[in-house]
């Protein structure tokens, strides 16, 4: 099977910056003031010749998000008060996933009692700190509690679907994705299920989990996760893709594939890493890498991993599995992009390969965004640049019945901005329902979104963006940025 060559690090040009320098070379021809204009979509084409050499970005995250992706990291809730974790994993990750807090055992401990507490620290800290949050996870064979483990047949199918009902009520609107069935496939060369007490309920099992979840929270990406099934050429690769294969031409509600990607020397890197990428991402769900670590973090391993998430434009975000190797599940492999608080080799070659990416802000195949004539042939404004003043544009990147995705862009002018502020009116009574990359608050119809902690400071010429998912129809409400 065909497989697709990975340039080796440092072979491509690391033309992040200049990309980025044209997308926002296209955004000072909008008003900047306190008014912005709206719905002009970025095009870099249109920005052609406006190059300018600029910095590359210094964290995983922001530089993930000029191609419009994260970069998560595993947060383990009884770290958060080690403050040298803290502050490497605010300053670099722009997604969370609960390494256990979320898992069937914490979330329901007692049949039909749900708890959490814990759940809830590691969300918290996650939105306050600007960040969005992966759920991991629904439906396992692991980490189950004890009651759930006695369970059997109908009365464990009953109880599986409560507990999804019960996790995603309390998170509802509050989350990107979620991990709705984790780790079903068997290993080996069987290519099928996993025995466990969730498929001795029925084959159906997994299907019912993602119906239940779709339901549940429509806002949500659903998610199936599992681990060895990076390399195409397995046979639980091949059994998992066949199984998208077939929910998706029966509309069984599955919007992403998780890559665990934990590469050790039993499973280990291989080259057709990118054509299993692709092949999930052309049946039509996005595909996330969601626990890596790499035993040994070879930076040419991370780099490799990394650009093969950049060459396909549904492969949407990484997440590494802990934040220093001392956090890891498997620390004595030293799999992971910081030693204590250093960076390591690796971290580098992932932060560069990230800024090398082609941008590539709208991952996800959705319409484009309306473009709103201008009512009468007005002249452009040429505002004489105000020290500190930004604009900001809203995009719509996503949406479905009852509810949509937008990305807001954040621009300075010519002169740096530090600290800025977005405002604007809802037109037809929408309502957001999780915004990461910025602090919101709302009054009535109005939101009022400041910058998050390490965002507030643009660059001159430069830009920044934050999200939000929100409820009811599609808008893109005139936004105005104003910065002190
Ligand atoms: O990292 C998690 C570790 O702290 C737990 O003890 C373990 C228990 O099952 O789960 C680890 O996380 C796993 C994840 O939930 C699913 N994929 C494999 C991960 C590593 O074991």
């Amino acid at each position: 099977m065909g497989t697709n060559a990975i340039p080796p690090p440092g072979t491509r040009r690391p033309l992040g910056g200049l990309r980025r320098a044209l997308i926002t070379g296209a955004l000072g021809t909008l008003v900047l003031g306190t008014i912005a204009a709206v719905t002009v979509p970025v095009s870099a084409g249109a920005a052609a010749g406006a190059a300018s050499a600029s910095a590359a970005a210094s964290t995983l995250g922001a530089a993930a998000q000029q191609s419009g992706r994260y970069f998560g990291t595993a947060i383990a809730g009884g770290r958060l008060g080690d403050s040298a974790y803290t502050t490497i994993a605010n300053r670099e990750f722009d997604m969370v996933t609960a390494e256990n807090e979320m898992k069937i055992d914490a979330t329901e401990p007692n049949r039909g009692q749900f708890n959490f507490t814990n759940g809830d620290r590691v969300y918290n800290w996650a939105v306050q700190n600007g960040k969005r949050v992966r759920g991991h996870t629904l439906a396992w064979h692991g980490q189950q509690p004890g009651w759930m483990q006695s369970l059997e047949g109908s009365t464990l199918r009953q109880a599986m679907i409560n507990h999804i009902n019960g996790v995603m009520a309390h998170y509802k609107g509050k989350i990107y994705a979620w991990d709705v069935v984790n780790e079903a496939f068997a290993d080996g060369n069987s290519g099928g299920r996993r025995d466990s007490n969730l498929q001795r309920t029925g084959n159906d099992w997994i299907e019912v989990a993602f119906r239940t979840a779709r339901a549940a929270d429509p806002a949500a990406k659903l998610c199936y996760n599992d681990y060895n099934i990076d390399n195409w050429s397995w046979a639980k690769t091949q059994g998992v893709y066949n199984m998208v294969r077939d929910f998706k031409s029966r509309g069984v509600p599955i919007d992403c594939v998780g890559l665990q990607s934990h590469f050790n020397s039993g499973s280990a890197y291989n080259s057709n890493y990118r054509t299993t990428i692709s092949s999930f991402a052309a049946l039509g769900v996005d595909v996330q890498i969601t626990e890596l670590d790499i035993q040994g973090a070879s930076p040419t391993t991370y780099a490799a991993v990394t650009n093969d998430c950049l060459a396909v434009p549904r492969c949407t975000g990484i997440t590494v599995w802990g934040v220093r190797d001392q956090d890891s599940w498997r620390s004595g492999d030293t799999p992971l992009l910081f030693s204590g608080s250093n960076k390591k080799p690796a971290y580098t070659a992932v932060l560069d390969a990230l800024n090398a990416a082609d941008p590539n802000p709208n991952p996800t195949p959705t319409p484009t965004p309306t473009i709103t004539p201008t009512p009468t042939p007005t002249p452009t404004i040429t505002p004489t640049p105000v020290p500190g003043a930004c604009a900001a544009t809203v995009t719509t990147t996503n949406s479905w019945p009852g509810g949509f995705q937008s990305t807001v862009t954040v621009s300075a002018g010519s002169a740096p901005v530090n600290g800025w502020t977005v405002q604007w009116t809802w037109p037809g009574g929408q309502s957001i329902s999780s915004l990461w990359s910025g602090q919101h608050t709302v009054s009535g119809s109005s939101v009022s979104v400041r910058n998050a902690s390490y965002n507030g400071s643009i660059a001159a010429g430069q830009s920044t963006t934050f999200g939000f998912t929100a409820n009811g129809t599609a808008a893109t409400p005139t936004a105005t940025c104003t910065s002190p």
